[in-house]
């Protein structure tokens, strides 16, 4: 049976030989006192998060750091007045910062010729704030945007995206980012919960060398918002790959046309917006169909955004920061976007596939910038890892100092790899833990405090000061060191999400009702605190899986199983993948008429495309089976059929669902083998 949980942990634990660490970035003195405050004392908890934000520009300053009067609905920097466009833009000009690069933009086609990317496009702050502003400035005129409006985008990874998004909150309105990967099905139902009537999008985006389109997909979500009630008004485009695409004259235009008559130095002043009116919505899977839209606040968001980026990336006037993240996903967000512009930083941003036109292109990257603080994820580094390290070795890479990690646990193989070719056996390399909901990292490892929490390479580090995290057991006991349970926060933190739009009861619901009588967020997660009071987080305890760092709920996917005509019920798992961590393995029950046959198999995995999008379809096996099996309540047993793909052995299974007949669980095992043999050959 493959390793899970537990079993990694212990093999991590005995095979790695930590590093010399360098204690030589930076130490605070107080920090550890912050600490040990925070963790006793919720004075001290205002007083450290009153410090961070004391760091920032507010037009009106706060009254309270934080009123807990209404838990779960916490306040953060009550009466605060601010802005994340001014403080992303005019903010960094006001302080010096006005010709400095602020975003350098790699297209992904590349001149075999010349060497070299054919496309570059760098920003200074000050082209941000110009840029920007003219959108800001067709968006209130022409379109008539108007504070707290709710603007859909779906683009791709064009420096357009951080326009638009910065346009959007200097006006006080919100955005709602849908990845480029999810279907028009998927995009028609964010647009039509967030009732927007503009959607931002592109022709299309350059992926491993091809045009991958994107217009159409607009389109054809266009209509079905309308046959659910809600009308589109105007769809802008934004010009990128050149590929042909049909018009609508009535509700389409170009995002140049847009603006070609608007004067470039035209300047709208920044909405002065509540600290805790919200910044966007960023829908996120969960257990059961409908995606949550997770209301992220502004005031306590910008906080937590540059409190983490100094402490965990420990951020320079003169880093080269590359986080490779999609924008489309909460780690762009934060850590491409609203983050690195707060702190003032040079970024990169990366239109394309890492192994285009060869798996060294992130290395020339490195190499050509001089990227001193990396970003990424698992599922990428062992994408990379496949290949001889020589690829690796030919780039000079001295330049990095911190490199970082984020979406998944990562596996022993993966990190040692990471560590010695990216990391140098020498640096700060960490796994940060955080989730769409909490909007900021809230675990990692300090670089400079390495006499305080010495780096343990592999964990997840410590949680975050001023944070409390415990693992709990299933009546929201803490757990003894090193045995599994559910990771909680018990205590808020400035950058968590307000609410789900438009649910605040599914908000209480799914978030902080899972321990009895306790005012505690459930992560969804299982983890391990180590005899030291490191996290290990091992992955998640309930029906979400992480396809190539990307969420989605297995729910999402039967719902979306179901709706095709010739599936009667179907039960989705996660299977353990080499590279992408986990793919969705789907077993399906047909209806009577319809025979499994390969031409069928295909065709359903043309109808998740369809349906939720490519994120999905592409990994996804399709296994036929004659039925799910059930617990005598009903509820598929998802455990057995993990096992089972897993390769466990039948007295493994039938030991593990509670109120399962032994003869039942027998069959599903042969039936489940069955399918999988079938699917072999
Ligand atoms: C930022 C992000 C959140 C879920 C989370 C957990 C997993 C994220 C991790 C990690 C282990 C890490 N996760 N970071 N697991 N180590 N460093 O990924 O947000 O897309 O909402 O996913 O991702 O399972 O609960 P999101």
């Amino acid at each position: 049976m493959a390793k899970e949980g537990v079993e990694v942990y212990k093999e991590f634990e005995a095979n790695i030989i930590p590093p010399a660490w360098k204690d030589r970035i930076w130490n605070k003195d107080d920090f550890k006192k912050w600490y040990e405050t925070t963790v006793k004392d919720k004075k001290a908890v205002e007083e450290w998060w009153g410090k961070w934000a004391n760091e920032l520009f507010w037009f009106k300053k706060w009254n309270k750091v934080l009123d807990d009067s209404n838990p779960p609905f916490y306040r953060w920097y009550v009466g605060g007045e601010t802005n994340l466009a001014y403080l992303d833009t005019d903010w960094q000009i006001a302080q010096g910062r006005k010709n400095k690069l602020a975003l350098i933009w790699e297209g992904e086609p590349w001149d075999e010729a010349m060497e070299q990317p054919k496309e570059v496009r760098k920003f200074t702050y000050y082209d941000l704030f110009r840029e920007s502003n003219v959108i800001s400035y067709a968006l209130r005129e022409k379109l008539k945007v108007k504070k707290g409006e709710i603007l859909t985008f779906y683009l791709p990874m064009i420096p357009e995206l951080p326009l638009y998004m910065l346009a959007t909150q200097r006006l006080g309105a919100r955005h709602s980012a849908v990845y480029s990967g999810f279907s028009a099905d998927a995009l028609a139902t964010r647009a039509i919960d967030a009732g927007s009537r503009i959607i931002v999008t592109a022709d299309g985006f350059y992926r491993r060398g091809k045009i991958i389109s994107l217009k159409p997909i607009v389109d054809e979500a266009v209509k079905i918002c309308a046959q659910n009630g809600l009308k589109i008004e105007k769809v802008i485009t934004v010009k990128r790959a050149g590929n042909e695409l049909p018009w609508n004259k009535e509700i389409d235009t170009w995002h140049h046309e847009l603006i070609s008559d608007v004067p470039k130095n035209v300047t709208v002043p920044a909405e002065k917006c509540g600290s805790e009116d919200f910044s966007y919505i960023l829908y996120t899977s969960g257990t059961t169909a409908t995606p949550k839209g997770c209301q992220l606040p502004i005031g306590g968001y910008a906080v937590s955004l540059y409190a983490t980026m100094k402490l965990i990336f420990d951020v320079k006037d003169n880093d080269i920061y590359w986080c490779t993240a999609d924008i489309g996903w909460v780690t762009g967000h934060s850590y491409i976007v609203y983050g690195p512009l707060l702190t003032g930083l040079t970024s990169i941003m990366y239109e394309g596939s890492p192994d285009y036109p060869r798996p060294d292109r992130w290395w020339s990257i490195i190499q050509r910038y001089g990227v001193t603080i990396f970003y990424t994820t698992p599922t990428a580094i062992r994408l990379l890892m496949k290949f001889p390290e020589d690829l690796v070795r030919k780039y000079d890479l001295s330049t990095v100092r911190i490199c970082h990690s984020v979406g998944e646990p990562i596996n022993p193989e993966a990190f040692r790899w990471y560590f010695r070719n990216i990391g140098k056996d020498d640096i700060v390399a960490s796994s940060t833990w955080w989730m769409t909901e909490t909007g900021q990292m809230l675990t990692g490892h300090f670089p400079g405090l390495g006499k305080i929490f010495p780096l343990k390479p592999g964990t997840n580090g410590y949680p975050f000061p001023g944070v409390t995290m415990e693992v709990l057991d299933d009546d929201g006991n803490t757990c003894p060191p090193r045995v599994r349970g559910y990771l909680a926060m018990t205590s808020p933190w400035p950058g968590m999400l307000m609410t789900l739009y438009k649910n605040s009861q599914r908000y209480v619901d799914v978030y902080w009702s899972r321990f009895k009588g306790k005012m505690y967020f459930y992560t969804g997660d299982f983890a391990i605190k180590d005899q030291d009071g490191y996290l290990w987080v091992l992955g998640r305890a309930d029906d979400v899986l992480k396809v190539a760092g990307h969420r989605i709920g297995t729910a999402e996917i039967e719902s979306a199983m179901i709706k095709h005509p010739a599936v009667a019920e179907s039960a989705c798992i996660g299977k353990s993948d080499p590279v992408k961590g986990e793919i969705p393995f789907i077993f399906t029950v047909l209806k009577q008429r319809y025979s499994p046959n390969p031409k069928l198999a295909d065709e359903l995995k043309m109808h998740l495309r369809t349906t939720i999008g490519p994120l999905v379809s592409s990994d996804a096996t399709i296994a036929f089976v004659d039925s799910v099996p059930k617990t005598r309540s009903g509820k598929i047993m998802r455990r057995l059929l993990k096992a089972i793909v897993c390769g466990a052995a039948i007295g493994d299974v039938t030991t593990l669902e509670d109120g399962v007949a032994i003869e039942e669980a027998k069959k599903a095992y042969e039936s489940v083998k069955s399918a999988l043999e079938q699917e072999k050959s």
